[in-house]
């Protein structure tokens, strides 16, 4: 009878010991691995809490950009800081002792701490830079060309409206001076301090530079060499795009505005940082005779809503069955832009950690270029949902350039012929050579034009955090390698007195931007992945082409995405890359194949036209100032 009690006490207390261990330490696990999962656990959540804390004063910063926000924000984040930063070395303790992988990998990015290295003093002065660039950045307004005296147009929309749809060299180089005089030369003094801390911060986490910093968080000491390997490898598309647009403005404007043989100048392609062409396709647009698909007037006429284009994107995931955006999501997020005070406008997603609580910040209007930035946002929101269930640690992806990607792959669908045509917003789902052409041409100006454009701007910023390029030639660099890599140049002449780089939001908001390179090459491995997988790619089927393909109401294309999305950073992000795509690369493969009959197009049309593949010199930078770099 003593027996059994006593067999049963022991059963009830080994049932009550493996119930309140760590999930993961259920079998075997070694005294100090249990102690660190115990740990890593608490102090997880901790983490979470306080993260949370960071991202809601933040978030209230985005969505009302006063001062007293401004200075919680920095206040909140500043005391997390300090907090954080006592984690690194518990954690450093348990680093090389611990057998458990998961657990190393999750002590092992818990351990880096970033910014919060840095002292109390130090870190703040460096919040203050760069939050000071980002309220300039938020708050410029410039002056109408038409009525100088009204100096209240905002980026969005209404520069960027005049962007689009102005054809006047004067009024389109007024605009791009004033936005880069005001958004930023008067940033240099912030910039140069971000500069110096974000570098001292990173020397405190054992890394060479910043640059090394950004890049670890790829996990690929050949990460960088892999990029100059795509930017190689989508030049012979971009410089046969590059000649045939430069031939098509030459003829437009003439040899005066537009040299046939130089760099374009930038400010006629209808976007600020001509980071996308496609704004003023109508200029180059290959056969001008066709028809377009023109989807903004077709939303206007059918009085689509900026709440409509939302649950457009969610039907689209909820096709798949995926997650749907959850009833906070509308009532937490501020879609439009307010009336009554200054907001962050470019466009944001947030996980804020907890209950599903997700986010979007954005000025969203009613066109085609929002139409892609709703789905684009809506895909971080997709993976914030698929792994909220992860530990903090894992709750990001696996390559920074995944996360810049899901939404980009929905909007990769939602605009074919196909789809439109199944949601209204077409006549046609089919498309005849010439119009294949167009269309592929337009997606070529957002895609491919926007790879150099990417690829320099962290490439500027490398030889900047690496010290690589002397500070007072900082602006002449960032155009030298604008001409050189892009080849574009400012439509008025720039030199060291000003400061270009922070007329960019990323550069004032410390975003990474390889990212974001990276993703336009991944997003269509992921495309011809989803395509494939619904079958609704088959190679060399003339019926089934990559560019008409539309994966929508697929569930086996949605199971293999959401098992891709649902790891977070669990994993390294190249076996599950190769789960998903077949491949454990960065590779521009599928993009080329995507674009192929354009370039074959182009090719003969350049030929044809006699238009020069190509550009040699600048003439609106310094020839003097020549940083150590080459291509
Ligand atoms: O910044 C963005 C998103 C937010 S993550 C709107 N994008 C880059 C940019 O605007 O420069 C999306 C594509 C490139
Ligand atoms: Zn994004």
């Amino acid at each position: 009878m003593m027996r059994s009690l006593l067999l049963l006490l022991a059963i009830v207390a080994i049932f009550a010991t493996v119930k309140s261990m760590p999930s993961g330490c259920e079998d075997t696990c070694s005294a100090l691995d249990f102690e660190a999962r115990v740990f890593i656990e608490r102090e997880s959540e901790l983490l979470r809490q306080r993260r949370r804390q960071d991202f809601i004063a933040a978030y209230n910063y985005n969505i009302n950009v006063t001062e007293a926000n401004r200075q919680t924000m920095i206040n909140v984040a500043t005391a997390n800081a300090v907090l954080n930063k006592e984690l690194a070395p518990e954690l450093q303790k348990y680093l090389d002792k611990i057998d458990d992988e998961d657990l190393l990998r999750q002590a092992r990015i818990l351990s880096n701490v970033g910014f919060d290295a840095l002292s109390e003093k130090d870190y703040k002065e460096l919040k203050n830079a760069i939050t000071a660039m980002q309220s300039n950045y938020a708050t410029t307004t410039v002056c109408s060309f038409f009525n100088k005296s009204d100096c209240s147009l905002t980026l969005e929309p209404h520069i960027q409206e005049r962007l689009s749809n102005s054809r006047d060299p004067e009024e389109l180089k007024h605009y791009w001076k004033e936005w880069y005089d005001k958004a930023g030369t008067p940033m240099r003094k912030n910039f140069t301090k971000y500069v110096q801390l974000s570098s001292k911060a990173a020397h405190l986490n054992n890394f060479m530079s910043y640059a090394d910093y950004w890049l670890h968080f790829y996990e690929d000491n050949e990460f960088e060499e892999n990029l100059d390997a795509a930017y190689k490898a989508i030049l012979p598309l971009y410089r046969a795009i590059h000649a045939y647009v430069r031939h098509r403005l030459n003829e437009h404007y003439g040899n005066v505005t537009v040299p046939d043989n130089g760099n374009i100048p930038m400010h006629l392609l209808g976007n600020m940082w001509a980071q996308n062409w496609d704004e003023a396709m109508e200029l180059y647009t290959p056969y001008p005779e066709v028809p377009f698909l023109d989807v903004t007037s077709e939303m206007e006429k059918q009085n689509y809503t900026v709440e409509k284009m939302f649950q457009l994107g969610d039907e689209f995931f909820k096709s798949l069955n995926m997650r749907p955006l959850p009833e906070s999501f509308w009532n937490l997020s501020v879609l439009k832009r307010p009336t009554d005070r200054p907001i962050v406008c470019h466009a944001s997603a947030w996980d804020m950690l907890q209950d599903s609580d997700v986010r979007i910040k954005m000025c969203t209007e009613v066109d085609t270029h929002y139409l892609y930035v709703v789905h684009h946002e809506l895909g971080h929101i997709q993976y914030y949902l698929q792994y909220e269930n992860q530990p903090v640690a894992y709750r990001s992806s696996a390559n920074p350039g995944f996360h810049e990607a899901v939404g980009d792959v929905i909007a990769l669908s939602v605009s074919t012929p196909k789809h439109l045509k199944t949601i209204g917003l077409s006549p046609t789902g089919q498309l005849d050579a010439k119009r294949r052409i167009n269309e592929l041409f337009k997606t070529a100006l957002k895609k491919v034009v926007f790879l150099p454009f990417a690829y320099t701007l962290d490439k500027y910023r490398y030889s900047v955090f690496r010290d690589e390029i002397d500070e007072s030639t900082w602006n002449c660099a960032f155009w030298r390698m604008r001409s050189m890599f892009t080849g574009v140049e400012p439509p008025v002449v720039r030199t060291d007195r000003d400061f270009d780089p922070p007329a960019k939001y990323h550069i004032d908001a410390d975003v990474e931007y390889l990212r974001y390179f990276a993703a336009h090459i991944f997003q269509f491995q992921f495309y011809k992945a989803l395509c494939t997988l619904s079958k609704q790619y088959v190679p060399n089927d003339i019926n089934r082409p990559l560019d008409n393909c539309d994966f929508f109401n697929n569930k086996a294309a949605g199971r293999a995405f959401s098992k891709f999305l649902t790891v977070g950073n669990s994993k390294h992000w190249k076996p599950v890359l190769e789960e998903f795509t077949g491949d454990d690369e960065m590779n521009p493969a599928a993009l080329l194949e995507y674009f192929a009959p354009l370039y074959e197009w182009l090719k003969t049309e350049n030929k044809r036209l006699g238009a020069i593949v190509g550009w040699e010199h600048t003439d609106k930078v310094a020839p003097d100032c020549c940083p150590p770099f080459s291509t």
